[in-house]
């Protein structure tokens, strides 16, 4: 994925049409489109292929799984022409792995889940934030996922992760700011309902831009 626009689009609609044609009029001001299971269930994988035509696709599966399946699931997404695929961390080193060796043989990448954005994450997945990232460097991950909602975390994390990408969900919506998670050390911000959720999304997209290219 080229660092340039430095935002991810979630297209967590669940109508192809919609999904399609959001991601033409977006696609512009966007890096790439993170889609996950709401689209991809609501459709199938050949939606997938079709966004890929359209801008790069992160494959947003939070794959978390044994080895053996986890290497099934990303097979199946690169294969489908995603250009990255998000994975858990908590499953361990050999499940990580697993999906690492699919990126590298698709000459995909892999983004590793560390803290979520949300609060229940401070539940289990805070305290372990650190040991993810660190595992999510010694697999050569080629990001990790950090919150935007916790702008202090993302510094934290950036000092254990060094230029390794971080990908920042819980801007908008979730009530991150775009600014401050990129001042904080995001490489890219991830947003989704503040965008497709707007009455006027591509005006939206362009104020965000405008937010983001004072920097
Ligand atoms: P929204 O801007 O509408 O809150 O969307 C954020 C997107 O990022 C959703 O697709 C969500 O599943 C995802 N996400 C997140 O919000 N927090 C995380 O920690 C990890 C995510 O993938």
């Amino acid at each position: 994925m080229k660092r340039d626009k430095r935002v991810i689009l979630a297209l967590d609609v669940l109508d192809a049409d919609v999904a399609i044609d959001l991601a033409s009029k977006l696609s512009g001001y966007v890096d790439a489109i993170k889609i996950g299971y709401p689209l991809i269930l609501s459709s199938n994988l050949d939606l997938l292929s079709r966004i890929s035509k359209i801008a790069p696709v992160i494959a947003d599966l939070k794959v978390a799984d044994i080895p053996n399946t986890n290497r099934l699931i990303c097979e199946s997404v690169f294969e489908a022409e995603a250009t990255g695929v998000i994975a858990h961390a908590f499953v361990g080193e050999d499940s990580l792995k697993a999906c690492r060796d699919v990126a590298y043989r698709f000459s995909g990448e892999l983004f590793v889940v560390t803290e979520m954005s949300h609060p229940g994450a401070l539940q289990f997945m805070a305290p372990l934030a650190e040991e993810m990232a660190r595992l999510a460097v010694k697999v050569k991950a080629d990001g990790i996922v950090a919150p935007a909602t916790r702008p202090e975390r993302i510094k934290t994390l950036r000092q254990i992760v060094g230029g390794m990408a971080i990908i920042s969900p819980g801007v908008g919506a979730q009530g991150g700011s775009a600014l401050d998670t990129l001042n904080a050390g995001a490489d890219y911000i991830i947003v989704g309902r503040s965008i497709y959720g707007s009455s006027d999304p591509l005006a939206a997209m362009k104020r965000l831009y405008d937010e983001i290219n004072v920097i």
